[in-house]
Order: structure tokens, then C-alpha cells, then sequence
């Protein structure tokens, strides 16, 4: 839809300049240009960083699913909207068109009125990959309720955190979901979850594994029936470019979940027009992310930029390993996969089981490689680029957070080139800056600090949920007027930014400045070198010392001389300063349930002070920990 493309280097140059210039002007005529509105804005931006306050489209009206998906109708109405890949490779995959996509979001957002939810109330949605998970999160949209996504992996705990703190009125599940071999009892989490929770008026559930559930009478309800009966009329809400559309909870480094706030019509713009020029969509292309939709990768390129470009996404219920290694890759085969998100962490999972799962499979189709989460390692980086893409695909490393809303620094294909772990240039309206130790900007190229924002951007989350003291003090504290990110970032010769991990992974070591990224780089170039994470720790005479947890491919190689090896690497890439005083091999580094790897526990484990590892139970998977434990120096 958005027909807005940036060509070349040199026109990705001219509209920068302009998004910086003029960005009133800039983002208005994208905005008046590509979307639905039901009344026009007043005021382009109004901002103020040391309140904080950002609005974009003030005065505008719209509902964003009208920009999804009616007004694809006329033309697109047959085109496959959503194409669903199950679990199991030997179930039918679905196509749901944009018009079976109009009808199933408004049957259900009339099941939703019919529950007594009204705009503005919040919904909280813990389903697994299916259909009816993007099918509810527009159906939120539609009517104005707020939707808050939950990560179907997250404990009951977890989640009832989540309902209370923004006061949730309904919980949308199902009896359960398919992951690989496994299944989760998604609604019996939900029913100890509810232990907890005193404002959950109903909870629909889904039918997925078809398995023997608890239904509380008055409270429960069965999803099929609902929605049989419900017309697949329901006219859109009509909204203010300011009211919220979703909640979407981050951790924080410590304490309570931070629910991110964004809103309405900037959110609408900025992932529509990252999405069109990240990943260059055209007409026929199968485009596919491989998060999930619990997480802000989800929400804005699974769900809202694809489907308001007009787009077909695809949507995978399973997992990388099964059937076996080489799903991903057989799914690309099948749908014939233009464009593929994924994340560093899968990539080195992939890379580890070899080319024997990824060579069967004819990837011609792929055009535009994605990467998003962590830094992406060197080694990684052209392992995709040589196995997956062949060399013709160019890679976007896409640097961006759940506060930003949408991609902030990324290669724009065919404009410029991408560079092996760089996330390289800002994008159109983004004004990086990075920042000294005394709070001042650091000018110039060949230069390494903190990464601020120094402007506001249409799809900046707007507040923390409940607590704006604590989004101020978050982000717009640390810097006089400025958005801090958390992280550390250089800015090469070019001008091209590499992000070296968040700040509280820089380690100083004797008075030398250290990026994580950078030494795990070095040791991941080792042939037999899996994955590693660096972490610092207190040493009498360097102030910080280097730890190395390594995941060796075959772990019959323990030896000392790899370790050896390992420093050498580290040695000839950055210099003997970034050399580890100690390697501890793994079986497996603790993750996020979104695959970031946790140094937070590492870090401790490294000081030796595991007295107090915090809350380890939302950990992907925490019996790695125990054993890292035993086995740490
Ligand atoms: C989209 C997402 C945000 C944090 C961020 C970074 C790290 C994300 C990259 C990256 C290096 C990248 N949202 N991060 N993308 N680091 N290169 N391309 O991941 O809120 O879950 O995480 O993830 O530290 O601050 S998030």
C-alpha cells in the first residue's frame, strides 16, 4: 500500500535529511498519503522530553484495523492475509484471505462486546501461534479495548503480574497448544493465574489440543459457539491518534514488568512504513517472521506492518527443531518465503546441527534476510548470509525495542550495504546520539558511548502503564533531553552505528572500555564454538576481570588447548586486554524466553554472589543454571 520506497543511497540520504529537517512535514505527508482517516490531525507533533509528553496526529481520528484490513477489500479482498503453518508439518496449513480476515475479526470482536467489553479496557491475550491470536488482537482494535498480549510461555505467576497491573477485565486462551513434541496447558495456567486476580470478568478459550478442562461456570466460555452465533458485521470504533492500543510488558532489569504504552496512529505509521522499506514488500511476496506474537517483533511485523501493506504473513505455530532442524527451511521451501525475520539466537542454533538440515531445501525464493534481539555475531552473520541467503539476499540487522514500537537503525536493502554485526544507518526520522560518561554527546565518527535518541519518533511508547514517574525516570533521566536506550553503541568510520550490547554489559577492564559483542565475535569464530557469552567480574588489580561461558559444537573436546585457541582468537581480533581470565565450557547459556541471553545471571554466577539470583523461573530454560553453577570457578 505504502508506495513510498527508498531506492539508493542517495535517496536514502535525501529523505533522511528531509525526516530530520522538516519531520513535521515529513511524517505528515506519509501519513496523509497511506492510511484511512476519519478526520484529519490539528497538530502534526507536540513534544516535550523533560515531562516526558509525545503526541503525533493530535486531533486525528481512525481505527487502525480499517488501515489492515478494509480497505484491502476492494482489491485485495482474495489475497492470503494470514497464511498459518501449524506444529505439525503433516496438518494443512490455512490461508485466510483479507475478506475471511474481515469477517473473523468482526464476529469476534462482537463476541467481545457481547462480554461486556467496552473501548479502552484492557484484554489480556495468552494464546499459542494460532490464527486466533492476530484474529484477537484486531478484534481488540476494532472496538478500541486495549490488548495485552502475554507470551504463551510465561508461568501463571508471570502472568497474573501482568492481568493485575493493568487491571484486566478478560482473559482470551485456549485449552492448550502445540510446541514441537510438546503440549502446554494453557488454560489450567490460566485457571491458577486467576487465583490471583480479582478483575477478570470471562476468560474465551480456544480450542486447539482438545483436551479435558476445567470451565468455570458464569466465568468461562467456549470461543466456536460464540463466534457461530455473532454477526461478521461490526462497524470500527472510531479512535483519537492518541488513545492506546496496546499494552505490551517488558522486564526491566529489576522489579515489576514495565507495560509499554503506544499508541494509536504514530504506531500505525511507523511500523507501516519501517515495514515497506525494511523488508521492500512487493505484491506476491510470502513474507515471514519467526517471533512470536508476545513479543513487540510480533505485534509490529507479524501482525500490524504486514497486514497494513497490504501483505501476506505467515504465521508458525511450532518450533526451529521440529520435526527436525531443518522446519525452517522446509516452511521457506513450501511457501515460497520472500523475506525472513528471525533472531541471532536461532541462527546459531541452526548453524550448529550443520548444513546436512538446511541443504535439501531449495531457498531460491528468499530475497530479504531479517535479524532482531541481540547483536548478531560476525560468524553468525555469514553463516546466514552464505548458507541461507547465498550471498544475493542482503541482510537487515534491525536494532529496535519494545519501547520503540518499530525498527530505529537498520540497512535499507539495496540502498546501502550491510557490515557483518553492524545494524548500520538510522531510519528515516531516527536522530541517534551517543553519549560520554559526563552526559555529554560524543560528535564525530570512530567514536563508542551510550545510544540516546534525541528526538521523537511517531512510534515511541508513550508511557509505563500506571506509572509515568517510572517511564521518566527509565529513560528521559539519565540524559538532559533525551531518550536513553540502555545501550552501548559505536559509530564506525562511515557513520555506521554497531550496538555492543546493553550498557550494563560494557566491563571495564584496567581503565579499557569492553563491549561484550565484540570478544564473544572473536570466540565465536572458533570452528568448534557454538555459542559464548562474556561477563565481567571483580578483580583486585584490573577493577574487572573476563569471564567466558563457551557451548562448544562437540563437547568431547574439552581441552585446555582450547582454551588457548579461544584467546589467541580474542588476542589477534581485538588485543591481549580482551583475553579471558576464565573459560567455562557449557552445555547451554540461560535465555529469555525470547532467546536474549540473561548476563544478569551469568554476571553472578562470575562474582560468586549466587546467594540472590532473582526470579530465574521465566528463564527459557533454568536447568542450565544449576548445572553453570557446579561447574563455575
Ligand atoms: C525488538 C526487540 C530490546 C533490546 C535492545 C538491544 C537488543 C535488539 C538488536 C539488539 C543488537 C540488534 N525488543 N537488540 N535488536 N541488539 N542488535 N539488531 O528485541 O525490547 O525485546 O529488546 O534487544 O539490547 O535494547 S526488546
Amino acid at each position: 500500500m505504502i508506495n513510498f520506497e527508498i531506492k539508493n543511497l542517495k535517496e536514502y540520504h535525501e529523505n533522511y535529511s528531509e525526516s530530520v529537517e522538516n519531520p513535521e512535514v515529513f511524517w505528515a505527508t506519509i501519513a496523509k498519503e497511506n492510511f484511512t482517516w476519519k478526520r484529519p490531525w490539528t497538530q502534526v507533533l507536540d513534544w516535550d522530553f523533560s515531562i516526558p509528553n509525545v503526541s503525533w496526529f493530535k486531533g486525528a481520528q481512525l481505527n487502525i484495523t480499517e488501515n489492515c484490513i478494509d480497505r484491502h477489500l476492494i482489491i485485495n479482498g482474495n489475497k492470503t492475509a494470514i497464511l498459518f503453518e501449524p506444529n505439525n508439518p503433516n496438518d494443512p496449513s490455512e490461508a485466510i484471505s483479507y475478506k475471511e480476515l474481515h469477517k473473523r475479526v468482526n464476529q469476534f470482536a462482537n463476541v467481545l462486546k457481547s462480554k461486556g467489553i467496552q473501548k479502552g479496557d484492557r484484554v489480556c491475550i495468552y494464546l499459542p501461534m494460532i490464527p486466533e491470536l492476530a484474529i484477537s488482537v484486531l478484534a481488540c482494535a476494532r472496538i478500541g479495548a486495549i490488548h495485552s498480549v502475554v507470551f504463551a510461555g510465561f508461568s501463571a505467576s508471570a502472568l497474573s503480574t501482568r492481568i493485575n497491573d493493568c487491571d484486566c477485565k478478560m482473559v482470551i486462551t485456549s485449552d492448550g497448544g502445540f510446541r514441537g513434541a510438546k503440549t502446554i496447558n494453557l488454560k489450567s495456567i490460566v485457571d491458577s493465574a486467576l487465583m490471583d486476580c480479582n478483575g477478570i470478568e470471562s476468560v474465551l478459550v480456544a480450542k486447539r489440543i482438545h483436551s479435558d478442562i476445567t470451565m468455570v461456570r458464569g466465568r468461562d466460555f467456549w470461543l466456536e459457539p460464540l463466534l457461530e452465533k455473532a454477526s461478521d458485521e461490526c462497524e470500527a470504533t472510531v479512535m483519537d491518534a492518541e488513545d492506546p492500543l496496546f499494552i505490551l510488558y517488558t522486564s526491566g532489569s529489576t522489579g515489576q514488568p514495565k507495560g509499554m504504552v503506544h499508541t494509536t496512529a504514530g504506531y500505525m505509521v511507523y511500523a507501516a512504513y519501517t515495514f515497506k522499506n525494511i523488508f521492500q514488500y512487493q505484491p506476491k511476496d510470502v513474507y515471514w517472521c519467526t517471533a512470536d506474537i508476545g513479543w513487540i517483533t510480533g505485534h509490529s511485523y507479524i501482525v500490524y506492518g504486514p497486514l497494513l501493506n497490504g501483505a501476506t504473513t505467515l504465521m508458525f505455530e511450532g518450533v526451529p527443531s521440529y520435526p527436525d532442524y531443518g522446519r525452517f527451511w522446509s516452511i521457506v521451501e513450501k511457501h515460497k518465503v520472500s523475506q525472513f525475520y528471525t533472531a541471532p539466537t536461532a541462527i546459531r542454533a541452526l548453524a550448529k546441527e550443520g548444513l546436512d538440515a538446511v541443504t535439501p531445501y531449495d531457498l531460491s525464493s528468499l530475497k530479504i534476510l531479517g535479524t532482531v534481539g541481540e547483536p548478531i555475531n560476525e560468524e553468525a552473520w555469514h553463516w546466514y548470509n552464505d548458507h541461507i541467503g547465498k550471498n544475493k539476499c542482503p541482510i537487515v540487522d534491525t536494532w529496535w525495542q519494545t519501547e520503540t514500537g518499530g525498527i530505529m537503525i537498520s540497512p535499507i536493502p539495496n540502498s546501502f550495504e550491510g557490515k557483518p554485526a553492524f545494524a548500520t544507518l538510522p531510519f528515516m526520522g531516527i536522530q541517534p546520539a551517543l553519549m560520554d560518561e559526563n552526559g555529554n554527546e560524543i560528535k564525530g565518527n570512530s567514536v563508542e558511548g551510550r545510544l540516546c535518541i534525541k528526538f521523537p519518533w511517531p512510534s515511541m511508547a508513550r508511557t509505563i502503564w500506571g506509572n509515568h514517574q517510572r517511564y521518566k525516570e527509565t529513560y528521559f533521566s539519565a540524559y538532559d533531553q533525551k531518550y536513553f536506550t540502555g545501550d552501548g553503541a559505536l559509530r564506525d568510520e562511515n557513520g555506521h552505528y554497531r550496538i555492543t550490547g546493553r550498557v550494563d554489559d560494557v566491563i571495564i577492564v584496567s581503565g579499557h572500555n569492553l563491549g561484550t559483542a565484540p570478544i564473544e565475535d572473536a570466540i565465536n569464530e572458533h570452528p568448534n564454538v557454538a555459542e559464548s557469552a562474556i561477563v565481567g567480574y571483580p578483580h583486585a588489580i584490573k577493577g574487572s576481570a573476563l569471564y567466558g561461558f563457551v557451548t562448544l559444537k562437540n563437547s568431547h573436546d574439552l581441552t585446555d588447548t582450547l582454551k588457548t585457541e579461544i584467546n589467541e582468537l580474542i588476542s589477534k581480533q581485538i588485543g591481549p586486554i580482551a583475553k579471558l581470565d576464565k573459560i567455562q565450557f557449557t552445555s547451554g547459556l540461560p535465555k529469555t524466553r525470547s532467546g536474549k541471553i540473561m548476563r544478569r545471571i551469568l554476571r553472578k554466577i562470575a562474582s560468586q554472589d549466587t546467594s540472590n539470583l532473582g526470579d530465574i523461573s521465566t528463564l527459557l530454560n533454568p536447568e542450565v543454571v544449576d548445572t553453570i553453577m557446579k561447574n563455575s570457578f
